[in-house]
């Protein structure tokens, strides 16, 4: 629907009052109305690193999810300040691994004896304390572009990954890109007694995959896969590693949401393509990429929004905008300094991969 236009004029004359002091983000699933204003659009971690490029800017705000917020404060310097326009814009991956959770976790391992031959790998998409957790054991994050190197880096410290919070990303680098077995991962789950696993399946593990998963890209299906193939003939289907296993087993190309923009943007016209990501971002490639004559179809018949990432709507990327204009610091993300220090350090490991 199209943005109204009062707002859209509030919006435009808050930004102008700030200039530089602020500095919009928009991630690829915000809504059109929201992305309009965005200074820079991204994923999850070029948006974190854009924010650190702008030493000048006091305000940064950001519209996504809490834990990319929380990155965002983590990679930038103190003075700058981290604002989301609705703190209820949360993820629920990132929700399915808890500090708490992930201790006991560890404990398990330590039980099993394994401990010690562990890393672990988090991804990207996890609050600023599962990254911490995985900073001060020794292991690092990865995004869904570099999580090869990351595991690479990671069987290269020890000899089994703890992979956080996303079983599929895990499971599927593992197994698609590093040649491992479905056999040589196990899935911990967080509300079983030691994680459903016996000592010795621990032990006989590779990969240790928390049972979390995104539950938009969870809800793409083989059956959608083959739906689309019957329906659209001679389709490319492109899917985010955060989809199932079989899902990505099935698909012609599998990548990151800048993967899939640059793969659009190279595609021949005339070619036709199903997206298995969010919605809001293949809507805005479809009308992008029309006038150059490349069809380009969501992968689902269902419609298929982040509920989380749609929270941030016009209405509160206007009260954040209008309420720093007139001098009030609202819905800070601020990640407190011990949190902070482990989980950059855990990023910068990141940063230093080959
Ligand atoms: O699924 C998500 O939330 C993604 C792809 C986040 C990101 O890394 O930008
Ligand atoms: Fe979280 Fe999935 Fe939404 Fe991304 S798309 S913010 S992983 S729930």
């Amino acid at each position: 629907s199209p943005s109204d236009p009062d707002l859209v004029e509030r919006a435009r004359k808050a930004k102008e009052k700030l200039g530089d002091k602020v500095f919009v983000l928009g991630h690829h699933y915000q809504r059109d109305e929201v992305i309009q204003f965005a200074d820079v659009t991204g994923d999850s971690f070029k948006l974190a690193r854009d924010a650190a490029a702008r030493p000048e800017a006091e305000y940064i705000v950001f519209c996504g999810v809490h834990f990319m917020a929380e990155s965002a404060d983590i990679l930038t310097s103190d003075d700058q300040k981290v604002v989301l326009p609705d703190l209820a814009a949360g993820c629920s991956m990132a929700d399915m691994a808890t500090a708490e959770q992930v201790a006991e976790c560890w404990d398990v391992l330590t039980e099993a004896g394994i401990a010690e031959q562990v890393v672990p790998v988090s991804y990207m998409n996890s609050s600023a304390d599962i990254k911490a957790f995985t900073g001060k054991h020794g292991g690092t994050i990865c995004t869904s572009s570099n999580a090869k190197r990351a595991l690479d880096w990671a069987f290269e410290q020890g000899e089994k990954v703890l992979f956080l919070p996303d079983q599929h990303l895990g499971r599927n680098t593992a197994v698609r890109d590093m040649g491992m077995s479905l056999e040589d991962c196990v899935v911990y789950n967080p509300h079983r007694p030691n994680g459903g696993l016996t000592a010795d399946e621990l032990r006989a593990a590779k990969m240790i995959l928390w049972r979390g998963h995104c539950s938009v890209h969870g809800r793409f299906s083989l059956e959608s896969v083959n739906d689309v193939r019957e329906r659209i003939p001679g389709v490319n289907v492109l899917v985010h590693p955060e989809c199932k296993h079989e899902v990505v087993a099935a698909a012609d190309y599998v990548g990151s949401t800048e993967y899939i923009i640059k793969a659009l943007e190279a595609a021949p016209a005339g070619s036709k393509w199903a997206i298995g990501t969010e919605l809001n971002l293949v809507r805005r490639l479809a009308n992008r990429f029309a006038p150059e004559g490349k069809e380009i179809v969501f992968l689902d018949k269902t419609v298929c929004f982040c509920s989380t990432m749609n929270r941030i709507d016009l209405p509160h990327l206007v009260w954040a905008l209008e309420s720093l204009a007139e001098g009030n610091l609202v819905n800070r993300i601020e990640v407190d300094k011990e949190t902070e220090a482990f989980a950059k350090l855990a990023l910068e490991r990141m940063l230093a991969l080959p």
